[in-house]
């Protein structure tokens, strides 16, 4: 198993020191970072540090340099999201610090997506999110989405105040087999079975995996409206999202 030891950029070994407690986590952000080059572990400190300025000069920088887009999306961007978003779970850094972080993803996606699309490299999958009706709470929602993004996934994001119509439209228009509703307050979260029964009626239940997700939903709340799977943030989001996909596609297989 890979050593802390063996990291050589301090900054990312000062983090995993100081912010990934847990063993398997440990465990798996070093050997994330054990083995990548430093114009990366560079890429990733920036944006645990939250410096979208520094992100992009060294995204741009790498690129001329001849590194591989996919490279420096896995390896810099979500390798370093990877660490922001465990002391994200962990409660060591907040919402704005996270927005932050974000932004400086944001920055270096902006010149790896247009390289990626024009290459035609396939997304892990395709996700419809979206706040629903009545709701306007949406930092959760983008937090999600932007892991969901950092992981491969084509997110397409129906925004708030999103109507059962609009998700079932959306679903449609893009063939994604995987859909998140968010919702906030307990006079909206209602609106998610609701939802999830207008996908029942209009008969296209079995071609979608629905998750749910907002501070108060609850794993057997989830069960009782019908969906499939809740997660309680972000990090926790993707693995929700990889496992569905997994079911879904063994369920058609088989
Ligand atoms: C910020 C905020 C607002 C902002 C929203 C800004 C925005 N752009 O989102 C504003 C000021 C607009 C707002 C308005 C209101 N709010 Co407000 N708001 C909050 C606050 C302080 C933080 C919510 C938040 O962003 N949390 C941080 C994010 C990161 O956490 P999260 O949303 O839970 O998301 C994480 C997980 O839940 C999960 N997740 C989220 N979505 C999904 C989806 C899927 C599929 C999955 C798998 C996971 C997942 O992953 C996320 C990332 O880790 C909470 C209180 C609190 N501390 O929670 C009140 C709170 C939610 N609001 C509340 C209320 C009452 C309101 C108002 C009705 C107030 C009013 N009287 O006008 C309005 C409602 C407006 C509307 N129609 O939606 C109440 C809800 C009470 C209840 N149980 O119903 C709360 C709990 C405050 C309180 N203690 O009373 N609010």
């Amino acid at each position: 198993m890979a050593d802390l030891s063996e990291i050589e950029n301090e900054f990312i070994k000062d983090e995993i020191e100081e912010f990934i407690e847990g063993p398997e986590d440990r465990a798996r952000i070093i050997n994330t970072f054990v083995g990548i080059s430093p114009a990366m572990h560079l890429i990733a400190a920036a944006l645990i540090d939250g410096n979208n300025g520094e992100v992009d000069v060294l995204t741009k920088a790498a690129l001329e340099s001849g590194t591989e887009a996919l490279e420096i999306m896995d390896d810099g961007l979500i390798a370093g999201m990877g660490i922001v978003g465990i002391k994200f779970r962990e409660n060591f850094i907040f919402v704005p610090e996270v927005l932050a972080c974000a932004r400086a993803m944001k920055a270096g996606m902006a010149y790896i997506e247009p390289i990626l699309s024009a290459s035609g490299i396939k997304p892990v999958g395709e996700v419809v999110m979206g706040t629903v009706k009545g709701d306007l709470h949406n930092i959760g929602k983008n937090l999600c989405i932007m892991m969901l993004g950092g992981a491969g996934f084509a997110v397409h994001d129906l925004g708030v105040d999103t109507s059962e119509d609009e998700f079932i439209d959306a679903v449609e228009e893009h063939g994604a087999p995987l859909m998140g509703m968010s919702a906030l307050l307990t006079t909206t979260m209602p609106n998610m079975g609701k939802t999830i029964d207008a996908f029942i009626d209009a008969d296209l239940r079995d071609d979608v995996k629905i998750m749910v997700g907002g501070a108060s939903v609850t794993p057997e709340f989830a069960d009782d409206m019908g969906a499939d799977g809740t997660a309680k943030d972000a990090v926790a989001c993707v693995d929700l999202a990889k496992r569905l996909l997994d079911e879904l596609k063994k369920e058609k297989a088989g």
